[in-house]
Formats: C-alpha cells, structure tokens, sequence
C-alpha cells in the first residue's frame, strides 16, 4: 500500500504522534519520560477498555437486518411496523445465558433472542428466547435462579447440585427444564433455532380493540441440535462456533431468515380460559389458538465492529411503541424496570444515544447532559410544560396506556389458578406428545448424564420425583440411568 494510502498514526486529539514502536528516554537508556503522553494515553485507554459483561447472557453475536411485513394483522394492531407491506430496519442479537464472556457457545443452555426494530415510531424491542416459556413465573425468583446456574461462591465452580437443588424446589420450572434438558437445549447454530417474545403481550388496532398475543419467530433454515456428545467436543475445537457461523453465513451471502407467526386471544376469553393465559411458565396450544403469519426477519448485515454494535447493544422490553402494550404477565413487569436499569450501570446514563440504540427518527425527550452525552437536546427549554415550542405530549393520538382493569388489597400471593393450572402438565404432554422415542432417549440420556456429575444423595432423590411428577416412566428410566 502507497505512503499516502496508509494514514499516519495519531493520538486519541488527532495529532500525529512521533513513533508506534519507542518510548521517549532520557538518552537511551535514561528512563521513561512522563510526558511521553502517547505511551501514557495508550496504556490508560488499554487499562479502560472493558464495559460490565452481561450478568445474565454475557456471550453472544448479532447482526442488522430487515424485518418486511408479509400478512395484514392490522385488524390486530396499529403498531407501525406491522402494517401492510412495512419495511423496517433491526438489530437482532443472539446469546446464552449462564455463561460468562469467553465460554462455549455450545453450552447447554436457553438461547438469547434479542430484537430491536427502528421502527417510525421509535425504538419496539423484543427480548425473547429460543423457548416460548420460562423457568420461574415471579421475577422475584429470577435472580436466585440465575445464581444456582451460575458459580459457587466459595469454589467459584458451576454446581450442578445447585441448578437441581433450586429445580426440584421450584416446581414451576418443570415445563423449562424439560425443554433445556432436550434437543432444544443446543441448538446447531444460532440460525437453525427458534425465536419466540415467551410472554402475553397486549395489541390494539386503530379502533382501540385490545387482543392478547404470543410471538413465534420460525427459522427459515430448519430447526437442528446437537448431541450432547457433539456439543462437548465442538466446546473444546471451537468456543465461538455460533458466533463464527453466523458471521461467516451472512459474509458469503447466506442470510438467515425466519417468518413470525403470532398467536391472537381475544381480550375478553383471557379470565376464563383453560390456563392461565400470563404464566411465562406455560404455552398456549395451537389448537386453542392458530399461529397467523406476520412477516419475515432478515439478518442481512454483519456489524463492522462487534463491541460498538453488540457488546453496547442495549435491549429492552420497555421499548414498547404505540399499539402494543404489556401483560399481567409479573415476569415481564419486573422487566420492564430490569433492563434500562442494567444498561445505565454497564453502559452509561446516555446510552440510547450510541449507534445501536438510536431510534431512527428525531427524539424530542427531556433528558439531558449526564457523562459522554454527544447530541444535545432538542428541547430548547430544558422543562416542561413550557410556552417556547414544547415538546409537548400528544395525548389525543398517544394517550391510550393499554391496560386492563386492576383492583383489589395488596396481597403476595400466586396468580389465580385456571382449571388446568399445574406445574407439570405442559411438561407432561411435551413428553409424551411432542418428542418422539429417539428424542425422549436423548432426554433420558441427557438427564442422567447431567445427574450423575455431583449431585448429592438427598437431591438426587427429589429429581428422581421431579421427573416421575413430569412423566412417570421417564423419571423411572431416568432414576435406573443413574443408579446403573
Ligand atoms: Fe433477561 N435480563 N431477565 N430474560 N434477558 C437481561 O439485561 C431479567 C428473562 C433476555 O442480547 C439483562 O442487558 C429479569 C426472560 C435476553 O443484550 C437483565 C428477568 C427472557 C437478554 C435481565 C429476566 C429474558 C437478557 C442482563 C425476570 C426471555 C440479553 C443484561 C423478570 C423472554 C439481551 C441485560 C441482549 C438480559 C433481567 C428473565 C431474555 C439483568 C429481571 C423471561 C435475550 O437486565
């Protein structure tokens, strides 16, 4: 490359700097002078270079794409980017959960399914995994969860007497468990998965209709898992396999897609149908409720620098635009506060204002300064109301907070059980209906093997239990695979 075509070094002020490869000496072999500010300013960038990981899905990759509406669900909701024929730009990102920056992607593990759609009403995120449930229904059980999956605190070692331990006490986690200790549970790569929003959100059409609905997002390239045999070795050849393979996929022209299906209640039959329709722990069958096609998602474009894009990339279920709304889903309330509060600690007061998490269309807030704040304000008048050209809210076409009635004491109590309300029923059925024998096997397998690394007698006996309360014949196959 020609003298000119390669830009001279510069420091972080732009000046061009004396030498990338000799500290400034006194004679040569003084010592280092202090006022070597290059050497000094390189050392102390390199020293800050790390934001907070993720405490919960520290490791993962995405990339931008386009989300293009392909079925007329405007009879559903008036949100913009679901209306006939909508093109909207997004940034997908996929991740596990337990595991910290650095291990293997092909842990066993929930699978990370983070949407952000730029859309023109502002920013719509859609924070879901690869299973349309969850663990725990009450998010004050979320952050013991998650520590029982994580490290001891005096070994600092994954424990799995721990993850049973908090499993088999917690018997809500039945229909979860099933799916993680399944195929489901180690996906091939991150574009032959699933993607779902998991809990019940609330939409409104024009007419101020209100409907309850799921989000499926169907991979276009087929769903495939590994063995855990498989997912073991590919660990130790390649700990970024999913990330490597996405990246690669997109770069040769190969962009994953997958078509979203939502299913649609009618705001009136939540109260008394079969279960309950909030319960992050439980799904709605199909046959209740059909999926109707919504449109396809694209990941067309890799990120040209992965800790700008992905590693600053803040997600929020909060981000909710006009025309879709939240549940009573308690899960999904606790999140609501969760995330922007993670995203102020890892990454700063100000930042919706970094590339991956500016909405696309003028944002008239009243935030203001705060640290690395870059675009000043648009509200000239730092207050409001105020007589000199607002902003001012437009209540007539936004004021609308989609809700439902709410009433009644203070209490801390479990939701209402529906009639067929229980913790293993769903799971139960998902054994016995949904896998077939070569994938109950690996079920058996699966289980066992997890078992039989570490687990202590007492807890060993209650996940014997756990598994006959999900399917009896499974828990006696999975108890014989241990004590074998
Ligand atoms: Fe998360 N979750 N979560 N979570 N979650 C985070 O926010 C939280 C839950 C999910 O790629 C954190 O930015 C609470 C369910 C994804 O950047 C944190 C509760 C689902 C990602 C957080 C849950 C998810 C996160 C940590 C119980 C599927 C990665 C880092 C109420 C529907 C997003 C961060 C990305 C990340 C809180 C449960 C999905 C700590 C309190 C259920 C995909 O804010």
């Amino acid at each position: 490359m020609s003298e000119s075509a390669v830009p001279h070094t510069t420091n972080n002020a732009g000046v061009p700097v004396e030498s990338d490869s000799d500290s400034l000496t006194a004679g040569p072999v003084g010592p280092i002078l202090l006022h070597d500010h290059y050497l000094i300013e390189k050392m102390a960038q390199f020293n800050r270079e790390r934001v907070p990981e993720r405490v919960v899905h520290a490791k993962g990759g995405g990339a931008y794409g386009v989300f293009q509406v392909t079925n007329d669900v405007s009879q559903y909701t008036r949100a913009d980017l679901f209306q006939p024929g909508k093109k909207t730009e997004m940034l997908a990102r996929f991740s596990t959960v337990a595991g910290e920056l650095g291990t293997p992607d092909s842990w066993r593990d929930p699978r990370g399914f983070a949407l952000k759609f730029y859309t023109e009403q502002g920013n719509y995120d859609l924070v879901g995994n690869n299973t349309p449930i969850f663990f725990v229904r009450d998010p004050i059980k979320f952050q013991d969860f998650i520590r029982s999956q994580k490290r001891r605190p005096d070994t600092h070692l994954r424990d799995h007497d721990m993850q049973w331990d908090f499993w088999t006490l917690s018997p809500e986690s039945a229909h979860m468990v099933t799916w993680l200790m399944g195929d489901r549970g180690i996906p091939r790569t991150w574009r032959n998965m699933n993607g779902y929003g998991s809990h019940t959100f609330l939409w409104a059409n024009a007419g101020g209709e209100k409907f309850w609905i799921k989000y499926h997002f169907k991979t276009d390239q087929g769903i495939d898992f590994l063995t855990q045999a498989d997912a073991d070795a590919l660990a130790g050849q390649d700990p970024d396999a999913h990330l490597r393979d996405l990246y690669d996929s997109i770069e040769r022209g190969d962009h994953p897609s997958w078509t979203l299906f939502v299913q649609v209640m009618p705001f009136d039959a939540a109260w008394g149908y079969r279960f309950n329709p909030f319960d992050l722990t439980k799904v709605w069958p199909h046959g209740d409720y059909p999926l109707i096609e919504v449109g396809r998602m694209t990941l067309n474009r890799n990120p040209d620098n992965y800790h700008v894009h992905i590693e600053q990339a803040a997600f929020e279920p909060s981000n909710l635009v006009p025309g879709i709304g939240v549940s009573p889903d308690k899960m999904l309330l606790g999140r609501i506060f969760s995330y922007p509060d993670t995203h102020r600690y890892r990454i700063g007061p100000n930042y919706a204002q970094l590339p991956p998490n500016r909405a696309h269309v003028p944002v008239h807030s009243y935030a203001k300064d705060g640290p690395m704040r870059f675009d000043a304000s648009r509200a000239t008048t730092p207050y409001a109301p105020n007589s000199y050209g607002g902003p001012a809210a437009d209540s007539a076409r936004f004021g609308d907070p989609l809700g439902w009635e709410v009433a009644g004491q203070m209490v801390r109590e479990g939701y209402p059980l529906h009639r067929e309300d229980d913790d293993w029923g769903q799971a139960g059925t998902m054994v016995r209906q949904v896998l077939d024998d070569a994938a109950r096997d690996r079920l058996v397998s699966n289980v066992a093997g997890h078992l039989s690394d570490g687990v202590s007698a007492p807890v060993l006996e209650r996940s014997f239990q756990y598994w006959r309360n999900i399917d009896k014949a499974l828990g006696d196959r999975i108890a014989a695979a241990v004590k074998k």
